[in-house]
């Protein structure tokens, strides 16, 4: 059988740390991320509050009303959702978890799967210290917790950085698995939620034991094929899924609002400058080139637009994409007279692995 040691991080109560990290004021106090929906004051719903708030019942989900009830009488802080923000923390987090890692998978905006079997020599106490390594990364360059979770593959992993939180590590080996799950409810296990629980109650299991000693038909019966067959392997701790890097990106973009609603050409450069250097940068981190280059204008009164044009040879290079940029706004100002931007956006498409140069481009783009 195939051996191997997976790692699960998962960073704690993500939203909120990226806030107290934008404003440290906030360190200590309970902190509530809000998405309001705009209706009245406070309408809308809890995103994630920090682990001060949890200790009042606040979390994921709840009305917003209810979080300020249940922290009424305490100094707490109530935060806008900023996803932009938590996207671009995420970004730098993932590529510092990919270098601690053979293969990285990334699973959500504050969670991956890293396969550490080579580098750890399948080693569990190697495989400890990656975690304490990637905790001591993490806090240094982010200023952020994990929970980490090891397990000969992603279920045991998943599963494990669960157990403990924040800031927690847990490593089950091999020989640990069976142990490690049995006592634990069946929701534990990723894709078995309130319904797939439910219908396991009434089969008298609760537990990951009990669910272990079903059969793979009654499973199937109840689940259908694909996820029955799934839980029956989870519940004894088998898993072979691959850790999967992410396929290259076939676009790479990067939207912002200008400081000032325009449609003078030259109030867009200094932006449009940030936007291409930052698309560049991309492309070169994947090695990439992109043969389409886009701007995307978002008017004020909301609608979107965009104009492209063909970069050739194709290129990575941020001063080419810049000055197609700039050129692409202008023409589109120009031929629409009553736009006025409210946001703006360079797209990079039509990407290719290497430099994309071929001789014959190289021959041509000297002539
Ligand atoms: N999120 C959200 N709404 C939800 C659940 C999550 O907006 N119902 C967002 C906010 C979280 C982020 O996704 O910060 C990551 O989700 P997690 O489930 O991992 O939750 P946290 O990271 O906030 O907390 P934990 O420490 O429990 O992982
Ligand atoms: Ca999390
Ligand atoms: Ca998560």
């Amino acid at each position: 059988m195939l051996q191997r040691v997976i790692m699960h991080v998962d960073l704690d109560a993500f939203y909120a740390q990226c806030e107290e990290n934008k404003a440290p004021n906030l360190r200590g106090k309970p902190v509530v991320i809000c998405v309001y929906s705009g209706r009245t004051e406070d309408s809308g719903a809890v995103s994630t509050a920090n682990y001060e708030a949890r200790k009042y019942g606040v979390k994921a989900g709840i009305p917003i009303a209810r979080a300020k009830k249940l922290l009424e009488s305490v100094d707490a802080a109530f935060v806008p959702m900023n996803h932009p923000y938590y996207e671009e923390v995420s970004e730098r987090i993932m590529e510092l978890l990919r270098n601690e890692a053979d293969a990285l998978e990334q699973a959500s905006i504050d969670e991956a799967f890293l396969d550490v079997s080579t580098r750890t020599d399948l080693n569990y106490t190697a495989a400890q210290e990656s975690a304490h390594e990637v905790k001591k990364q993490l806090r240094a360059q982010e200023n952020v917790t994990a929970s980490i979770g090891i397990g000969p593959n992603k279920v045991v992993a998943k599963i494990a950085s669960d157990q403990s939180k924040p800031d927690g590590l847990t490593i089950v080996s091999p020989q640990d698995v069976a142990g490690f799950l049995a006592p634990l409810p069946v929701g534990r296990i990723p894709g078995v939620g309130k319904k797939a629980e439910e219908k396991l109650a009434r089969l008298n299991v609760s537990t990951i034991a009990e669910l272990s000693t079903l059969t793979p038909s009654v499973l199937v019966e109840n689940f259908g094929k694909s996820l029955g067959a799934y839980v029956y392997r989870a519940a004894k701790g088998e898993d072979d899924e691959p850790v999967k890097e992410r396929g290259q990106p076939t676009q790479i973009s990067r939207i912002a609002t200008l400081k000032q609603n325009t449609r003078r050409p030259e109030d867009t450069y200094h932006l449009l400058i940030e936007l291409s250097a930052s698309v560049a940068e991309k492309l070169k981190e994947h090695g990439m080139t992109c043969k389409s280059l886009a701007v995307i204008a978002i008017l004020t009164d909301l609608t979107i637009h965009s104009r492209s044009k063909l970069m050739e040879p194709p290129t990575a290079d941020g001063w080419q994409i810049e000055t197609a940029a700039k050129q692409l706004i202008a023409e589109f100002l120009a031929s629409n007279p009553d736009a006025t931007l409210r946001r703006l956006g360079v797209k990079a498409s039509a990407l290719t692995k290497g430099t994309g140069q071929t001789d014959m481009d190289k021959f041509l783009a000297q002539g």
